[in-house]
């Protein structure tokens, strides 16, 4: 068995990295090659990975903190995938709050398991609309605060960068945020896409494809009290349960329309403190995924069709700078009051917490 070529696509949360990893799954697929899919995330209960199998991938998560923290599962979980799927290729995403990557995955990854995968690319995604309007504000260049040091060292330690997202900017707003983007880290290739459209998707095709993006870049320094501080700004939420119709049996709930009344409603509960709210609903025929990134509610389907059922999965991940207790009773709250409008929420149990300091099994500088 030859190994599987990996694709670490790391950036940070909400910056794009689920919905391209499914495009290019798919698009890989359709070339004949088996893929595999590995998430990860602070928590339990991952959207991203419900997602991923409902798109038709074997997919599996790391939980409860980030690939670096919990490196010896992420091998568990390659050696697993490896063996169950046999996989041309394995996209790995990780947690959006995750930083020195090559230090502690890429690099111990290639010294101590070679014979287990070869890294066909590894690329670090940047959104472009919150590059050009909620970054504005974050002094990236010469990074002071936790967050502008999390965000800045995620551009820095890229070989490769994806600027995602360019059909929700202007040509001008695309020059700017490339030009930004040099600003940090001037070696880097930038490749600009949007995993909606399928503009120059097949670029990024290119660079997995061909290996172009395969080589580790030198790690780059970063202060781990400033990270851990920077992951501990931001409250974590996940909560899973199921909606069902009032009258028993009867087909009135409608999976994607009530995802986006959710996700619409935490947009305004949370507001500009909102960093990523993910709301999946799964039905028989399939899931739906809806987003709040930056105020912007958008839905990514993953379903065929869409009849009323009697019964839909729900599973929300929010991830935003309010304090886990607030956050909790806020999206509970919220959550609740929506599916009452129309249904009932029931089985509904749900975690909030404050990542733990990045403590990683090895840090290879
Ligand atoms: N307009 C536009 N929206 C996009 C594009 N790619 C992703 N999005 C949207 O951005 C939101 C976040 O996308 P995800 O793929 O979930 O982001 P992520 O980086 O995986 O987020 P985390 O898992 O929280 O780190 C979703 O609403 C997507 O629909 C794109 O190319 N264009
Ligand atoms: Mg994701």
């Amino acid at each position: 068995m030859s190994r599987p070529s990996l694709v670490l696509l790391g950036g940070f949360l909400g910056s794009g990295k689920t919905t391209l990893m499914v495009e290019i799954g798919k698009r890989l697929a359709r070339k004949g090659h088996r893929v595999g899919i590995v998430t990860n995330d602070q928590g339990e209960m991952l959207v991203d990975t419900a997602f991923a199998g409902a798109s038709g991938f074997a997919a599996t998560d790391v939980q409860n903190g980030c690939f670096c923290c919990n490196f010896s599962t992420f091998v568990r979980d390659l050696d697993r995938i490896v063996h169950q799927v046999e996989p041309d290729y394995i996209i790995a995403e990780p947690v959006g709050s995750c930083t020195d990557l090559v230090a502690t995955v890429l690099t111990p990854l290639t010294l101590y398991h070679e014979g287990l995968v070869a890294l066909a690319a590894f690329l670090v995604l940047v959104d472009a609309p919150r590059l050009t309007n909620e970054y504005r504000d974050l002094n990236l260049s010469s990074p002071i605060t936790p967050r502008e040091v999390l965000v800045a060292h995620q551009i820095a330690e890229a070989g490769h960068i994806v600027l995602s997202k360019i059909d929700a900017v202007s040509d001008e707003k695309r020059d700017e945020s490339i030009a930004s983007l040099r600003d940090i880290n001037p070696t880097a290739t930038v490749l600009a896409c949007s995993a909606t459209t399928g503009e120059n998707v097949d670029h990024v095709l290119d660079v997995i494809t061909n290996k172009l993006a395969a080589e580790i870049p030198a790690p780059v320094p970063i202060d781990y009290d400033v990270y851990a501080a920077a992951e501990a700004e931001m409250g974590w939420y996940n909560g899973r349960g199921e909606i069902v119709a009032r009258s028993v049996g009867k087909k009135t709930i409608d999976g994607e329309a009530i995802a986006l009344d959710i996700a619409t409603a935490l947009a305004s509960e949370i507001g500009p403190s909102l960093i990523h709210g993910k709301v999946l609903v799964t039905t028989p025929v399939g899931s739906v995924k809806v987003s709040v990134v930056a105020g912007v509610v958008q839905a990514d389907v993953a379903m065929e069709q869409n009849d009323p059922v009697d019964i839909v999965g729900l599973t929300v991940n929010v991830r935003a700078t309010v304090d886990p207790v607030e956050l909790a009773e806020t999206v509970a709250r919220t959550v609740t009051a929506v599916c009452g409008k129309t249904a009932q929420l029931v089985n509904y149990n749900h975690r909030s917490l404050i990542p733990g300091a990045p403590i990683p099994e090895h840090r290879l500088t």
